[in-house]
C-alpha cells in the first residue's frame, strides 16, 4: 500500500479514511514510525501551506487535525515501545494562548515510548499553572511547546515564573515547536531545544545525564 493515500486522506480531513487506511498499513506490516513520518506529519505541513495560500480555512484545518489525531491515536501504543523502567518524570504542556496540541502529543508519545513517566498538562497552560504542576508532580524535566510566533514569549514568561517561584534549580526546561530555535532557547534561558519529537527524547536523556 502506498502511504500517499493516508497523506491525502489526512489533508482531506477524513477521519474514517485515515483510520481505515492506517489499520490497513499496519496490517501490511508498515512500521508505525514510517506512517507517521511519511504520511501524517507531511500531510500537516501541506495543510499549513494550503492555509497560508488561503486555499484552506479554519474548518479544513480542524478537520485535517482531527484526521491526524485519529491516525496518531492508532500508532501511539506502537511507537517506540520501550522496555526500560521509568527513566524520569517529565511534564509537558503547550504555553498560554496556544491551542496546538499535536506536536506536544507526539513528543509525549515518544517520551513514553522511551520509558519516561509523562504528565500531560494540556494546552493553553499559564505560567502559574506550570509552576503549580511542578510543585504537584515534582518532575525532573518540564517540556513546553509553542506553535505561534505570538506565543513564543510565553516560553520566556513561564521560565521566569519558575525562577521567581524558586523552582528553576530543580528542573531542566526543554522547549520546542515550529517557530522556536536553539538561538531562541538560549536567549530565554531554557536548558534544551529540540526540533522534533525524536530529538526531544535524546535531549531529555542528555539533560538527565548531566
Ligand atoms: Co494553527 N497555525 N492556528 N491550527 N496550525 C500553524 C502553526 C501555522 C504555521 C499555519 C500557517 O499559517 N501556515 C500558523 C502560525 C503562524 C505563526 O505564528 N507564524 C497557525 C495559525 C496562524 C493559527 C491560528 C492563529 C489561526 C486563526 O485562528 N486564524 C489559530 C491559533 C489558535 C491558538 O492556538 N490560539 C490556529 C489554530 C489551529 C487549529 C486549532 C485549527 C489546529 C490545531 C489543532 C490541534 O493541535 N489540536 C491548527 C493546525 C493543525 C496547524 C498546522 C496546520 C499544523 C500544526 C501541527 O499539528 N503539525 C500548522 C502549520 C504547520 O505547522 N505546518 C499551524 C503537526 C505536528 C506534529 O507538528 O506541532 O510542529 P508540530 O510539532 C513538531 C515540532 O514542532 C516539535 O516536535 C513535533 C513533532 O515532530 N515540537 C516540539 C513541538 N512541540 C515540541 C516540544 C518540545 C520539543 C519539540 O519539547 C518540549
Amino acid at each position: 500500500m502506498e502511504l500517499k493515500v493516508i497523506l491525502e486522506a489526512t489533508i482531506e480531513g477524513s477521519v474514517s479514511r485515515v483510520e481505515e487506511l492506517t489499520g490497513k498499513a499496519l496490517a501490511e506490516g508498515i512500521a508505525p514510525a514510517e506512517i507517521l513520518s511519511k504520511a501524517l506529519i507531511p500531510a500537516m505541513d501541506e495543510v499549513g501551506r494550503l492555509f497560508e495560500r488561503q486555499e484552506y480555512f479554519l474548518p479544513e484545518l480542524i478537520a485535517a487535525a482531527n484526521a491526524m489525531q485519529s491516525g496518531l491515536k492508532m500508532l501511539r501504543p506502537l511507537l517506540g515501545q520501550g522496555d526500560q523502567k521509568a527513566a524520569g518524570r517529565v511534564i509537558v504542556g503547550t504555553v498560554e494562548g496556544d491551542l496546538h496540541s499535536m506536536g506536544k502529543n507526539l513528543v509525549m508519545t515518544m517520551l513514553e515510548g522511551a520509558g519516561f513517566e509523562v504528565v500531560d498538562l494540556g494546552v493553553d497552560i499559564s505560567p502559574a499553572e506550570f509552576v503549580a504542576a511542578v510543585r504537584q508532580h515534582q518532575p525532573q524535566v518540564v517540556g513546553m511547546s509553542s506553535l505561534l510566533t505570538t506565543t513564543m514569549a510565553a516560553l520566556r514568561t513561564t521560565i521566569d515564573a519558575l525562577k521567581e517561584a524558586g523552582l528553576r534549580g530543580q528542573i531542566k526546561v526543554v522547549v520546542g515547536g515550529a517557530p522556536v530555535s536553539q538561538k531562541y532557547a538560549d536567549l530565554i534561558g531554557a536548558d534544551g531545544y529540540a526540533p522534533d519529537a525524536g530529538s526531544a527524547v535524546r535531549k531529555v536523556r542528555e539533560l538527565l545525564e548531566q
